[in-house]
């Protein structure tokens, strides 16, 4: 009797380890207290609703339920069945048990300001030309790598000025991800990335540092680090011609050495239409952004614009130079055999920066399409600009491209609101792709970019919940960013991180992500899947190198989206008074004009930014904050009656 007993209690056993098949896929940094909260369970075989339990830090059951229905979720090959999470709204850590396993989370306002940082540190980490310090660098510190200034012209590359074997100096950039080359066109959309990022939210990135060895001198730290890259690609046009290298690489990959332990000889390689034109974007962008740095860096804005000019001219008289690599090159070749985007593109920002005629003329707003972004593919970008900066466009061409750029983000949204897996990927075609994870990276990008051109907050409740595919709720339960989260990405194909002597990888950076293409033939992949064909290996460069593509909108996102859940923290508390709904502010978002209305007599109005600083105060009721800086703000409204309410502001 004993021994059956005990033989059903082993067959219990047996079937509760069968069943806890079923995993729990999750956003490991945490989850924002007023956003939404969705958990999502997978396998690979079918599975009854999960009853599930929440406990707080006390072990009080906080919500309690059974997940919904199950559903086939085709690009993992595998079942899915959702829990909502959304209605617990206090910070703290909880503990999510279902049927047969337990996860531990966060529920926060702070959840992305770790990696806000580190997404954008990155950038100091891949400078090449640069000691990494050990004060900036930590235990990532190591020795400068390629000052390129020994940099010989291949004869793909050879013009009258500059025969092959010239020898030019071209220092400075990042590397472009685990190889220590450097690429314009994606250098050129990694910076536009970030200059848009500032361009969008330059109140937050005033004050934003990174704790680079510019930290504390006269620029945003965001803008000196950008100034790294600027520098090098403005290296690398032909003075003679205004024509652009295409890369600067040596003739091969390197081993898994230290970058300073890589001597072999570097070249200029190619000019090609593609790279001259994303520069003459990149430069025109950069030029309206340094603008307002003239008294530090003067004469810059203007070299960078002169700069773009002569590549768009350049690019006209040599319209489809296509690059692809020379017989003895075999590093990236970023080819690209159709150019009317990054056309469209330059001349979008070129006139932007300077309204000339001669730019708009070349926009063909018909021809612009929607979809998500990528090195190869830059009409989003020209969406994007055209959307931030609609004055300078006719009401026509805003329409056009506001309706083009919705029609994307409201299939984005719809995957994350009604999709198997509440997720941007696989909602528009061929997103598992190598570099995938940048793909969902820009998607969230995307949504961002829809609430602000809408103000309609469903798009940036889908951006909270589609950033969670990153950080674990996805395909294989890893958090792809390095350095983040209790199952991250721990070996990718970065040869810094490799070479290094160090276990930790240098944290902060995406993975490239599950590429069904499997092109290194590395065995172990956690499946075949289109959500599955990734693998934590430095074998895997084919879904686990890391570029500044791919960083480049992490870091726009998590910075974005820090920067909004950072306002509604700060909220009343941060001052001690109470809030009031009777006192209204018109319009809100305002573009500069302000009007507050009250039931009582307003003695004063203190305007502070998000950081608690006082910017202006006024004892009127209608003023104008037009001077003031794009961003988030706290109005302190105080009665005469000393009655104080306060109200947020966001300006742009
Ligand atoms: O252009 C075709 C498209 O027409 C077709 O529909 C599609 C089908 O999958 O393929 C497209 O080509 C892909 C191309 O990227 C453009 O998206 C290739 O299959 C794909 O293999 C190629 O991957 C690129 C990879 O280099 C190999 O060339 C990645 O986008 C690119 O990010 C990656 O870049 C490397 C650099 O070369 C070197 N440095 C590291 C970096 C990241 O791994
Ligand atoms: O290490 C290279 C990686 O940085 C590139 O993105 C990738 C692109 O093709 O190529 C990697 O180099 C591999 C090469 O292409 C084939 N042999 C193995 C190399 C990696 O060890």
């Amino acid at each position: 009797m004993k021994s059956k007993l005990l033989f059903t209690f082993f067959l219990f056993n047996a079937f509760l380890s069968m069943a806890q098949s079923v995993d729990i896929r999750y956003n490991q940094l945490g989850y924002f207290n007023e956003r939404s909260k969705i958990i999502s369970l997978t396998s690979s075989s079918t599975f009854a609703p999960q009853s599930f339990s929440v406990l707080d830090a006390n072990d009080n059951v906080v919500l309690s339920g059974t997940s919904e229905g199950l559903r086939y979720w085709g690009d993992a090959q595998a079942f899915v069945s959702k829990i909502d999470l959304s209605a617990i709204t206090t910070d703290g850590v909880y503990r999510l048990q279902t049927n047969n396993n337990e996860v531990t989370f966060n529920v926060g306002a702070d959840i992305y300001e770790s990696l806000s940082e580190a997404s954008l540190k990155y950038y100091y980490y891949n400078r090449a030309s640069s000691a990494i310090t050990s004060t900036h660098g930590g235990v990532h510190a190591r020795s400068l790598g390629h000052a390129d200034t020994n940099v010989r012209v291949h004869s793909s590359a050879a013009s009258p000025a500059r025969p092959t074997n010239t020898i030019i100096s071209a220092p400075k950039g990042w590397y472009d991800a685990g190889d220590y080359n450097k690429y314009i066109v994606n250098s050129g959309i990694s910076t536009y990335t970030l200059l848009a990022a500032f361009e969008h939210f330059e109140s937050y990135y005033q004050s934003k540092t990174i704790f680079i060895p510019e930290t504390g001198g006269a620029l945003p730290d965001l803008l000196d680090e950008v100034k790294w890259n600027l520098d090098w690609m403005l290296a690398m046009q032909e003075p003679a011609d205004g024509g652009v290298y295409h890369k600067l690489t040596g003739l091969n990959f390197s081993g898994r050495i230290m970058p300073n332990q890589y001597n072999a000889q570097r070249y200029v390689v190619g000019k090609s239409t593609s790279a001259t034109l994303n520069f003459a974007a990149v430069m025109a962008v950069a030029s309206r952004v340094y603008a307002d740095y003239e008294t530090e860096l003067p004469g810059y804005s203007a070299t960078l614009l002169s700069a773009a000019e002569a590549a768009y001219a350049w690019a006209e008289a040599n319209p489809n130079q296509y690059f692809s690599n020379p017989p003895n090159v075999n590093t990236g070749e970023y080819g690209d055999g159709n150019v009317s985007d990054e056309f469209q593109w330059a001349a979008v920002e070129l006139f932007i920066t300077t309204g000339n005629t001669n730019y708009s003329n070349d926009i063909n707003i018909s021809s612009i399409g929607n979809g998500t972004p990528s090195w190869q593919y830059t009409d989003p970008l020209a969406l994007i600009s055209i959307l931030h900066h609609n004055t300078s466009f006719s009401s026509s061409i805003v329409n056009s491209a506001s309706s083009t750029f919705l029609n994307t983000a409201n299939t984005l949204k719809n995957g994350v609101e009604s999709g198997e897996m509440n997720i941007t990927m696989g909602s528009t075609n061929n997103n598992y792709v190598w570099g995938s994870n940048g793909v969902a990276a820009n998607q969230v990008v995307l949504l961002i970019r829809a609430y602000e051109l809408t103000n309609d907050d469903s798009y940036l409740d889908a951006s909270y919940v589609a950033a969670d595919y990153l950080l674990g709720r996805n395909g294989t339960g890893y958090s792809y960013v390095t350095g983040y989260g209790d199952f991250s990405t721990t070996y990718p194909h970065h040869r810094v991180s490799d070479a290094d002597g160090v276990a930790e990888p240098v944290p902060g950076m995406l993975s490239g992500g599950p590429n069904p293409g499997r092109q290194d033939g590395c065995s172990g992949y956690y499946n075949t899947s289109n959500a599955g064909s990734y693998l934590d290996d430095w074998c895997s460069y084919a879904s686990n190198e890391v570029t500044i593509n791919w960083n480049a909108p992490l870091a726009y996102a998590v910075n974005a989206l820090n920067f909004y859940q950072n306002g509604v923290a700060l909220s009343t508390e941060e001052f001690g008074l109470p809030s009031s709904n009777t006192v209204d502010v018109h319009p809100n978002p305002t573009k500069g004009e302000v009007n507050i209305s009250s039931e009582k007599t307003i003695a004063s109005v203190v305007v502070y930014d998000t950081l608690g600083r006082v910017v202006d105060t006024f004892t009127e009721t209608n003023f104008n904050l037009s001077d003031i800086k794009d961003g988030l703000y706290f109005l302190e409204i105080t009665h005469t009656n000393n009655q104080t309410a306060i109200k947020r502001l966001v300006k742009r």
